[in-house]
């Protein structure tokens, strides 16, 4: 518990740190910042008539899942095999229209424009921890900023800033806005804000082993949804960043930060950007070491561990998003691989994150 504070303390102040959360930073592209929002009860009414529209049918198959190259990080190994049912699954990441269309319906309100509850904070801080003043409990969200020069890759903390006012209306902050943006990605959705999306549209997210196998779009063994190519090789084939990362970006793929869904070609599957643009939540919860208790069986529709554990936090539960996204890059995490695994805490929405839904069979 108090290292779950001393990082979220630390969010909260807008700290620049080199607490333990950076170990093996290179593999967490997102901080946690836990903001102690509860899983409220959604009662809003759904509105399942659309829940296939935009979809393409994923058809099921075997495939072995997991790194298929020396760039996976631990957690991707061993390689094993998977059996998936058919499902539908959104061709595009969900945009700015059509999470309007959800808030508009339902007034939900986001995590991110929330702020974060002193009432259970305190509970996880010692006895007597005086609130902090309002002003650091105000909604935010994480943005990225770029530094002006080379840094060290092993502090996210470097390109990640707590910004007040940052939520899915402001990507960027309050001063910004998602006019002309309608058909760009949601972004600052924390998973509980996708999940109350899936619930009132009759859709799901994807779990981790359905979004693996379909951004496979069909090959075998690839290491990314297109097929071996390296990324800087032929014409840009996903919204990743190109360039020295964290302060110059060559702009190769003609995006600084989101790019239009569907700017890029489709993989086997007619999926769009499931390499790139934004992180994907999942429906899983992040275990780094599921595949190795699965290593030696057949997996039928596998929905993920039961518990969470990242070695690097090991007390903040975290879920699973998938495909990386416009800060992506090869000399960092590469996230745009299919294999690669990121993890965060349900509660972070962050300028790089969102989500695409899918639907059982009928
Ligand atoms: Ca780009
Ligand atoms: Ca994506």
């Amino acid at each position: 518990m108090r290292f779950l504070f001393f990082i979220i303390f630390l969010s909260i102040l807008g700290c620049k740190n080199t607490n333990s959360k950076n170990v093996n930073a290179a593999h967490n592209c997102t901080p946690s910042n836990s903001r102690f929002t509860s899983d409220d009860e959604n009662n809003f009414i759904k509105n399942t008539s659309n829940s296939y529209v935009g979809k393409v049918l994923i058809p099921g198959g075997t495939f072995r899942m997991g790194a298929d190259d020396n760039q996976g990080w631990r957690d991707e190994y061993p390689k094993h095999d998977v059996i998936i049912d058919s499902f539908w699954m959104d061709i595009h990441e969900v945009t700015n229209a059509q999470f309007l269309e959800f808030v508009e319906a339902t007034g939900y309100v986001t995590t991110a424009e929330k702020a974060v509850d002193w009432e259970e904070l305190k509970k996880l801080l010692p006895v007597g921890t005086p609130k902090p003043d309002d002003d650091k409990l105000a909604p935010a969200s994480l943005v990225f900023v770029p530094t002006e020069e080379k840094v060290p890759l092993n502090d996210v903390s470097r390109w990640w800033e707590w910004r007040k006012g940052s939520n899915w209306r402001h990507p960027d902050g309050p001063l910004s806005s998602i006019d002309g943006k309608e058909n760009h990605p949601v972004v600052h959705v924390s998973w509980f804000d996708a999940i109350a999306y899936c619930e009132w549209s009759g859709t799901r997210l994807p779990t981790e082993a359905e979004w693996e196998f379909a951004s496979r779009g069909g090959l075998k063994n690839s290491v990314y949804s297109w097929g071996d190519e390296d990324l800087d090789d032929g014409n840009p084939k996903a919204n990743t960043w190109e360039g020295d990362f964290p302060y110059n970006n060559s702009l190769r793929d003609g995006y600084y930060s989101t790019a239009p869904v569907k700017s890029f070609p489709s993989n086997g599957y007619g999926l769009y950007d499931i390499s790139g643009n934004v992180w994907e939540w999942c429906s899983d919860w992040y275990n780094e070491n599921y595949y190795s208790i699965l290593k030696n069986e057949t997996s039928y529709n596998p929905k993920g561990p039961s518990k969470s554990f990242d070695s690097n936090e090991p007390y903040a539960e975290k879920r699973v998003s998938r495909g990386g996204s416009f800060l992506c890059n090869k000399s960092y995490c590469s996230g745009y691989r299919n294999s690669m695994r990121m993890k965060t805490t349900p509660d972070t929405g962050s300028s790089h994150t969102g989500f695409r839904t899918v639907a059982d069979l009928k």
